[in-house]
């Protein structure tokens, strides 16, 4: 990897080369998956799906409504309570998750151009989520027969144990930045603890959900265990949260959203699990390795163009390093373009819709009215006269009250911050925000690093590295950020239910 390319570094399998070279034809698969089969909608609604890039029509998919969401849960709950479901073992169920593991691998070019095509990102940035889908579903592969509960010493004559027993019918909402890898972070842990899944997929980003719906019943997967359903946020979604026969519901998306999704859910008293936006404080302290930190930093808010809900949107550095960061971070900026994102060499692609676009430039806009200076970008861009890009933007003399300091932007504009009063002033920016998802502190001091990380009022938090994600370790967020862990031992607790069984021994 190039020194200043745009990239997460991923541990685990997910990290690696770039994709394998683009396949000519790509085959989009446009029907709803319910019960085993590819189906049209009942209605037969269609949407056409956009290549932000070019913005041109890639194919109109089957568009889910309130009819097809009831067959898909009723096709789910009867997959479910099936003897042949509820009889197949936990290792079985593991071996389902790792042959689709292989699966996935093994069309990793394909399915990253897919997500290129669909979300706009590089295919870089899409090779290494198809690595971490790949990877999340081996980890639930192999987890699946090492769940189990406890046995609890109470007081007299009994034996109490608690079974780790599967929730029932899983609805699980993905948005449209990590298409494949937030489908797999639900689809994984919800296999592997026993349950059937429900996926509706972003309406603008369906492909490789529903790529993964068919890979998974090629491994085994019985039908009607993960059933694939695009469709409307307020239609499909909303009947998905509805449904009384849906046992949780696993959302992942915008903080309003969640909100309504939450209000929705209480109806049925619908298990919930929200995993949403962020304002995520990326803290260098002068004693930081500025090289190291400045890359993290550029890194942190311009890889995926910044539609990551852990995005480092809000760069707060300390007054003593402050000239130095801002030079070198301008430096990196000034060579980093939007280009095709099928182009290899591409380090930043086009924002997903021009909905999104609109949203960005419009807080660039509120940005200078309130006074920010716009130290570089702001403005749309194209490639070859299309598509929905936005330049690398920097703004400086930013302060906590602004908005865009304080809403989140889903897009490559950095807020640059600076302090004075050392550890204290840090943590009282960091946490002056409704989120708390992530955050990144830099600094040679161990000792000063981990006090601010502990400090700092959010689900995950950085040293001296960013972007850092593993299938093993937990990832979710606290205040408006939502809550709830996926990945992980964690993301068992968020997939079963606990049942503590008493025998009298007496
Ligand atoms: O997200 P939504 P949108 C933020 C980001 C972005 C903004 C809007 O700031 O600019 O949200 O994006 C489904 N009941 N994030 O409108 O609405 C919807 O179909 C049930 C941050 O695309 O949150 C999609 O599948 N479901 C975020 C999913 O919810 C509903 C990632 C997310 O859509 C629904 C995405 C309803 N009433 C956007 N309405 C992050 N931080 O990760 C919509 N949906």
């Amino acid at each position: 990897m190039a020194d200043d390319q745009v990239s997460a570094p991923v541990s685990g399998s997910a990290a690696g080369a770039p994709a394998a070279e683009p396949r000519v034809s790509d085959r989009l698969p446009t029907r709803l998956v319910i019960g085993g089969e590819q189906v049209e909608a009942a209605a037969g609604s269609t949407l056409p799906v956009i290549n932000p890039a070019t913005e041109e029509v890639l194919a109109h998919v089957a568009l889910a409504g309130s009819v097809d969401i009831d067959r898909a849960v009723r096709s789910a709950r009867e997959a479910f309570e099936s003897t042949a479901w509820q009889g197949t073992s936990a290792r079985e169920r593991g071996r389902m998750l790792l042959r689709m593991a292989d699966r996935v691998d093994e069309q990793t070019g394909a399915l990253a151009r897919i997500e290129t095509l669909d979300n706009g990102k590089t295919l870089f940035e899409s090779a290494v989520d198809v690595r971490l889908a790949a990877a999340t579903l081996r980890y639930f592969g192999g987890l699946a027969d090492k769940i189990h509960g406890d046995t609890i010493p109470v007081d007299g004559a009994y034996l109490n144990y608690t079974r780790r027993e599967p929730i029932g019918v899983v609805g699980a909402i993905v948005p449209w930045n990590f298409p494949i890898t937030q489908a797999a972070w639900k689809v994984a842990p919800a296999i592997a603890c026993g349950n059937a899944i429900v996926l509706k997929p972003s309406e603008h980003t369906p492909f490789t959900a529903l790529r993964l719906a068919e890979l998974a019943l090629e491994s085994g997967v019985p039908a009607g265990i993960f059933n694939c359903v695009p469709g409307l946020g307020s239609d499909a979604g909303q009947a998905l949260v509805r449904h009384p026969a849906v046992d949780k519901i696993a959302f992942t998306g915008s903080t309003r959203t969640g909100q309504s999704v939450m209000r929705d859910a209480a109806e049925h008293v619908t298990r919930l699990t929200l995993e949403l936006g962020g304002k995520s404080p990326n803290i260098i302290f002068a004693d930081a390795d500025i090289d190291a930190a400045v890359k993290g930093a550029f890194q942190a808010i311009f890889y995926g163009k910044g539609e990551v809900c852990a995005a480092g949107s809000r760069l707060l550095v300390e007054d003593a390093a402050y000239d130095e960061v801002r030079e070198k971070l301008l430096a990196r900026m000034a060579i980093l373009k939007p280009a095709d994102p099928l182009a290899r060499g591409t380090r930043m692609g086009a924002l997903v819709s021009q909905a999104q676009r609109e949203r960005v430039l419009g807080y660039i806009d509120r940005g200078r009215k309130e006074g920010a200076r716009l130290s570089t970008g702001g403005d749309a861009a194209s490639v070859g006269g299309r598509g929905f890009f936005v330049n690398a933007t920097l703004f400086e003399d930013v302060t906590p009250e602004m908005t865009i300091a304080r809403e989140e932007i889903f897009g490559p504009v950095l807020a640059m911050m600076r302090f004075s009063d050392g550890e204290a002033g840090a943590v009282r920016l960091a946490n002056d925000t409704i989120y708390g998802l992530a955050a990144a502190v830099w600094s040679r001091d161990i000792g000063k690093a981990l006090r601010t990380a502990h400090a700092i009022r959010a689900g995950t938090v950085w040293v001296n590295c960013y972007n850092a994600y593993d299938p093993a370790s937990p990832f979710g967020g606290v205040k408006h950020s939502g809550f709830g862990r996926e990945l992980g031992m964690h993301a068992v607790s968020e997939y079963t239910a606990v049942k503590s069984v008493w025998v009298d021994l007496a």
